[in-house]
């Protein structure tokens, strides 16, 4: 890094206004993103980025044992840029039975995992009862592991299937379709399906999926109803660095909402309107990090996703560069200054990358995966496993302590497979 927090040599007069607000814990504007974009002097964005997380977290990187589980591929939406889905029928169609899915609990329990990440297409085959009974198999046999499960569209799907889905009063719909899955066994949302927040990149890349309304509903309600869920940003296909910024104040106007509604220090103002929320920010000096213990319904992780175009429709689309990941994850942790995490996903960044995002505003790299069948790195295959080893090394190499994490980002102690949640 070129420039320290002390003595910064920045090439680019316009970053020192941004820094000193940065620093002072101000929020940064959309035209401030246009610089951190546009700028030349990239690694003075990283650099600032770096400064926050590490007043954020110091100098700890998180990583986790997880497993993921894919329990089917067979979808109803054909999105561009997915090469995962396929039709009942096609070579490589499968659903997971229920006696799969428990030998799946069984084999994230004998792994030690804390946590088992669960999605799938939007299959029209099966019914409701499929995903509770789902998530029940889980709890019989893997209780004590955290299930993170359905992304947003997956959960206005099942309202569909359960017939109570309606357009006038979809809150509703979404709120009894989660209500059960708690009951079930959910216990958060992972950041899927998000994309771009967009309406010209919704209907030229995944036309036909809930838009942004609908997705920002289902985070909505499941924080009412004390979930914590994560949002992912995929980028790099049809979408521009300006729309991406759009993205970031969506989720950082709706994080300062479900923070209010949390009556995060004090400031008790529920409001139905996100437009009324207060701009509540993480990043000031002695800004306090919400605590799970106390208090849960928030977005915890934003996660940008660099788009793979190997065996999608924009195949012929060139993915982002290396330097595009590094500045995306930097401009994301600047912008997003109420998300406590910002979480570089090995499986999508390669564990180099993600190391080297670990010094540009990324505080954790996500866990030991195992088996990840959405996007296949340099014709991987599914099998995508990394060693706890391999995680802890790739951190300590890039300058910080590595601590094993939760879900809900809580310390986790560990002897082999038995393991337990150190609450602060
Ligand atoms: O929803 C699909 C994206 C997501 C491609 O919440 C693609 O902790 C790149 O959401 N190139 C799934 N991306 C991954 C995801 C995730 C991963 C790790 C942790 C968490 C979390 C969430 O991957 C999909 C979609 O947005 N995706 N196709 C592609 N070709």
């Amino acid at each position: 890094m070129p420039a320290t927090l002390e003595s910064p040599c920045l090439t680019d007069p316009r970053l020192e206004s941004i820094r000193e607000r940065a620093l002072a814990g101000e929020r940064l504007t959309i035209d401030d993103g246009r610089v951190l974009y546009s700028t030349a002097d990239v690694w003075s964005v990283c650099e600032l980025a770096h400064a926050i997380r590490t007043r954020l977290h110091g100098d700890i990187a998180y990583y986790n044992i997880n497993r993921h589980m894919n329990y089917s591929n067979v979808c109803a939406l054909s999105c561009k840029f997915c090469e995962f889905a396929r039709k009942k029928g096609d070579a490589g169609e499968y659903t997971r039975q229920l006696d799969e899915i428990r030998a799946e609990g069984a084999k994230a329990v004998e792994l030690g995992a804390t946590e088992m990440h669960i999605v799938g297409g939007l299959n029209p085959y099966l019914p409701f009862e499929y995903y509770t009974d789902m998530l029940r198999a889980l709890k019989e046999v893997a209780p004590k592991v955290h299930l993170k499960a359905f992304t947003a569209v997956e959960v206005v799907h099942l309202a569909r299937i359960a017939k109570v889905y309606k357009r006038a009063d979809r809150r509703a719909s979404m709120r009894w379709v989660l209500e059960r899955l708690i009951e079930a066994g959910l216990q958060s949302l992972p950041g899927g399906g998000a994309e771009v927040f967009d309406d010209r990149v919704h209907k030229e890349a995944f036309k036909g999926k809930i838009g942004s309304d609908e997705w920002l509903d289902v985070h909505m309600v499941a924080h009412e109803l004390g979930l914590n869920t994560n949002a992912t940003m995929l980028y790099g296909h049809v979408d521009s660095r300006e729309e991406r910024l759009k993205h970031m104040h969506i989720l950082r106007r709706m994080q300062d909402q479900a923070l209010a509604r949390l009556g995060y220090d004090g400031r008790d103002v529920p409001t139905d309107d996100v437009a009324d929320a207060p701009e509540i920010t993480l990043t000031g000096e002695g800004a306090r990090m919400p605590t799970p213990e106390l208090e849960q319904g928030y977005y915890q992780t934003i996660i940008p996703l660099p788009f793979f175009p190997d065996g999608s429709a924009l195949e012929h689309l060139p993915g982002p560069t290396g330097l595009e990941n590094l500045r995306t994850l930097a401009v994301a942790r600047l912008m997003l200054d109420n998300f406590p995490h910002a979480k570089s996903f090995w499986i999508m960044q390669t564990l180099g990358m993600a190391q080297t995002m670990l010094q540009c505003g990324a505080d954790d790299i996500d866990g030991t995966v195992v088996w990840y069948d959405i996007t296949k790195v340099g014709g991987s295959t599914t099998h995508q496993e990394t060693t706890v080893w391999d995680l802890q090394r790739a951190i300590r190499e890039a300058g910080f302590k590595p601590v094993e994490r939760d879900t809900l980002y809580r310390r986790v102690e560990r002897n082999g497979r038995e393991w337990r949640v150190l609450s602060d």
